[in-house]
């Protein structure tokens, strides 16, 4: 495309999706995320860049998302997703942060400037696909994100209001079509469809029972949720609350990140002692589980539980089905409860790898294993298998003896029903429901497996939160001189005491996060080491408290 017919991403820009806002923004771990009102030009800006990188990749699909997830409504974001379904390539967030805070007056030359940078022919096809959560900010983003797209004579898709799993799922389906079909149809052809052809193979027995209430976040999670109940034909009961009727506010007090940030549980939700409950965040890529005993105490199954029961459901398939040479492994980040940790590799003897926050850092680790589980203790996370899992599984599942033919061809179920491409709570919870009911568990029995170290998070507002570096997948700090010996001697005095330090990726704050024996201390040891944050990274406002 010769120079001048850039002309037209300044047209677009000025009479359609002007930079109104000099607010800095930063494309950060999941993408674009702040006021909705102030991301239109952003979102028309990442059009052309999706253009950008679809060339790039050779005229492959890429995605853009329209949603601020677990954020409340008046927030909206954009992220973009890689041909394999992937989050976009690190290097690029740079590229994403310039062209989304450069004046309209120079967007021309600096897209101009991108184009040359990455060396992207522009001669070649283009492809977008683009959905939106709920929010009612949305549509008018999905539209400048489209409008993006035209600018530079690649080819929008609208998907509408879809989960952000789906469209990672449809984007991977279009660029590799031994996927599944890249449409939404095609999404809960493969994943509820996969779910639905275990009925035969595990009867549900002992414990577990087919019903499930879900707290649907008033978001897109809970919505598609309801499309999925009327086809499961009795397999699994879907009691669904919080679906954004009846005044319902998206994420407000309630879904996944509220569950378990307050450990309380979300309005909306009838509840029956011992009953599972699973929340999902508003767009529908988290999901943590819980339920209140007898005397209405709550009890948590975060992120660690689930990553537990995959991972040991799936050891125990590949043991089955005699399947060799396959490593599994488990990846986590330092928010990991220690107990977690240590049952996996005492009592699972599955390896541990801990990677930094984010779902990027934890996806290219898990692509390591031949089978790898991630998860965060958010509750965001997938199991990705490799090639050579996937082949050698379908091999015994054709010609193994009987009872390791049985056990592949319930891993083979178990893969379709992975969302492979992110963490994606509708396809996690089938997975859950499916370990549960091969079991015949209950919540009791799962949450038996090992007991969680009591923990405690805060965070300390200092004046520049990247005066703290950290190292060792964040569980050490290297600055500011003097912190990380502050907390090592805080952490000594503790029984089963664990601290560490990390600048947000999301919030201008610096984040605690402590773990001891009792809950009492945990607190103590948080607000000690939010004390020494403040004392030795220049706390603003007042000085953390220690609990009276
Ligand atoms: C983003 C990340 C999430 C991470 C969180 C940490 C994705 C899709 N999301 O929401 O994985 O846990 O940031 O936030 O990568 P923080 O840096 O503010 O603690
Ligand atoms: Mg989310």
């Amino acid at each position: 495309m010769p120079p001048s017919s850039l002309r037209v991403v300044y047209a677009f820009a000025r009479e359609m999706h002007p930079k109104t806002s000099d607010v800095f923004i930063q494309y950060g771990t999941a993408g674009f995320r702040t006021k909705a009102n102030l991301l239109e030009h952003v979102v028309y800006r990442m059009g052309l860049l999706a253009v950008i990188r679809s060339r790039v990749k050779n005229g492959r699909t890429i995605g853009m998302m329209i949603t601020a997830s677990h954020n409340l409504e008046p927030d909206n974001g954009v992220k973009l997703v890689d041909p394999d379904g992937e989050m976009l390539e690190q290097s690029w967030e740079e590229i994403a942060t310039r062209l989304a805070n450069v004046s309209d007056n120079d967007l021309e030359s600096t897209t101009e400037q991108v184009i040359k940078q990455v060396n992207a022919d522009m001669s070649l096809k283009a492809s977008v696909f683009i959905g939106m959560d709920t929010r009612y900010t949305s549509p008018r983003l999905a539209a400048a994100a489209a409008n993006g797209v035209i600018a530079l004579k690649g080819t929008p898709k609208e998907f509408g209001i879809v989960t952000t799993p789906m469209l990672h799922f449809c984007v991977k389906c279009r660029n590799d079509n031994t996927y599944g079909t890249p449409t939404e149809e095609g999404y809960y052809e493969k994943i509820v469809g996969a779910f639905k052809n275990i009925r035969d193979k595990l009867p549900v027995y002992g414990d577990y029972n087919t019903t499930l209430y879900v707290d649907g976040a008033n978001g897109v999670g809970g919505k598609k949720l309801n499309i999925i109940r009327k086809s499961l034909d009795g397999e699994l009961d879907l009691n669904l609350y919080n679906l954004g009727g009846n005044g319902g506010k998206l994420n407000l007090n309630c879904g996944a990140d509220f569950v378990k940030v307050s450990q309380t549980p979300p309005v909306g939700v009838e509840h029956a002692p011992f009953q599972r409950v699973a929340s999902l965040d508003g767009d529908g890529d988290r999901i943590v589980y819980y339920y209140l005993d007898d005397k209405e105490k709550m009890h948590l199954l975060d992120g660690d539980r689930i990553a537990t029961l995959l991972a040991s459901y799936v050891t125990e398939l590949l043991r089955a089905s005699e399947a060799s040479g396959l490593r599994l492994g488990l990846v986590q980040t330092a928010y990991a409860n220690g107990a977690s940790t240590r049952y996996i590799t005492e009592e699972l003897k599955v390896p541990v790898s801990c990677v930094k926050t984010g779902v990027k850092h934890l996806h290219h680790a898990a692509l390591a294993y031949d089978v790898g589980v991630y998860f965060e203790a958010n509750g965001h996370g997938t199991v990705v298998y490799s090639k050579a899992a996937k082949n050698a599984i379908s091999k015994i599942a054709q010609e193994g003896e009987p009872e390791q033919r049985k056990a592949a061809q319930l891993l083979q179920n178990f893969i379709d029903m992975t969302n492979e491409t992110v963490g994606d709570a509708i396809s996690d919870l089938f997975l859950v429901e499916t370990v549960l009911r091969a079991r015949g568990h209950g919540v009791r029995q799962w949450m038996e497996a090992y007991t969680d170290l009591p923990c405690r998070q805060l965070k300390v507002t200092v004046q520049d939160r990247n005066a703290i570096s950290t190292t060792d997948a964040e569980r050490r700090c290297t600055a500011p001189e003097g912190l990380q010996s502050k907390i090592d001697e805080l952490v000594a005095a503790y029984t089963s005491g664990r601290a560490f330090v990390r600048p947000s990726g999301t919030e201008d704050v610096v984040r605690v996060y402590s773990e001891a024996d009792t809950q009492e201390a945990a607190d103590k040891l948080a607000a000690e080491v939010a004390q020494a944050v403040f004392d030795l990274a220049g706390g603003v406002g007042e000085r953390p408290a220690l609990p009276a």
